[in-house]
């Protein structure tokens, strides 16, 4: 009988290099939302694949930032719990980066005695030259760690790197039901996707001081009923979440929807509002509340 390989393998990186991309690439649903602005992820998501004789825990985290607040703070916590359990660690850069935004990661890598792959992505926006001289830098960089250039958006060498995941991989049983996706519940996806259509619709500072909390989820025969609560900081972001007699709001709701939809493969009925929740993002009661633990 051929062996059971099982493990933990994680994502981290600067924000916006395309960490979400890469694991929906290969868990092949979208578990974790997109968007072109950084600091699109705010929790540690996984996604798991399996397969007769493996299990790959994926770990997508949020980008590594100097925190500045204290969501930041939970955030960057969880890309430290990412440390802690991975068997395989992915360290994604893009083209063109040069470091971690915060160097204290940087060293961690550098220390880890855990194989470390240096993804190089955004692959299909560069000469090849450029990538050689990428390929060069993060060698001399990080000599211990195995480099692959990838395009996670256009699924480029993605296949091969999860091979070499599987190589790497020990054995193990698995850890989670092999009929298993994900660690989050359904809830959290709503959140989530309604986060995505305010991170692409909303500018500047408006989507981080937005947080969502799903208040009913009811699922019927052939419908799913939600409603889910927007927070904000500040009154004057209630207005402009809502926009003129509502359209704002309602394109939020539209949209959102029609992807929940797919995620679930049923009808969705969606209600939202929103509420004024002054400094949530400092307040560790409402943070632990909102799924932010520490
Ligand atoms: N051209 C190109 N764009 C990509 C690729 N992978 C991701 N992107 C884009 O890069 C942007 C960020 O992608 P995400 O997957 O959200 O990045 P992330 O690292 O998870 O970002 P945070 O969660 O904010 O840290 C999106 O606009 C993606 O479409 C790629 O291989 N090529
Ligand atoms: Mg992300």
């Amino acid at each position: 009988m051929k062996k059971h390989k099982a493990g933990f393998v994680n994502i981290i990186g600067n924000p916006n290099v395309g960490k979400s991309t890469l694991m929906n690439a290969f868990v092949g649903e979208k578990l974790s939302i997109i968007t072109s602005k950084a600091q699109t992820t705010r929790h540690r998501i996984l996604g798991i694949v399996n397969g007769e004789d493996f299990q790959v825990i994926l770990s997508d985290t949020p980008g590594i930032i100097k925190p500045a607040y204290e969501l930041q703070t939970s955030m960057m916590d969880f890309v430290k719990s990412a440390f802690e359990d991975a068997d395989v660690l992915l360290y994604m850069v893009e083209i063109g980066e040069k470091a971690l935004k915060d160097e204290a990661f940087f060293k961690k890598i550098e220390n880890s005695d855990i194989p470390v792959l240096l993804l190089i992505n955004k692959i299909d926006t560069s000469e090849q030259q450029v990538l050689e001289e990428q390929i060069q830098h993060w060698q001399g960089l990080l000599p211990k760690a195995e480099i692959h250039p990838i395009s996670a958006l256009e699924n480029f060498n993605v296949k091969e790197v999860f091979e070499r995941i599987l190589e790497l991989l020990p054995e193990a049983p698995p850890y989670y039901p092999k009929d298993q996706l994900t660690d989050k519940p359904e809830r959290f996806f709503v959140n989530e996707t309604i986060r995505e259509k305010i991170l692409l619709h909303y500018k500047k500072e408006i989507p981080y001081a937005v947080e969502v909390e799903t208040e009913e989820f009811i699922e019927d025969d052939d419908i799913i009923r939600i409603r889910s609560l927007i927070m904000v900081e500040r009154d004057t972001q209630k207005g402009i979440i809502i926009g003129h007699k509502g359209s704002a709001l309602k394109r939020v709701g539209v949209e959102s929807r029609k992807d929940l939809e797919k995620f679930f493969d049923k009808q969705v009925h969606i209600e939202l509002y929103v509420k004024v929740n002054k400094n949530w993002r400092s307040n560790s009661r409402q943070l632990r509340r909102f799924g932010y633990n520490n």
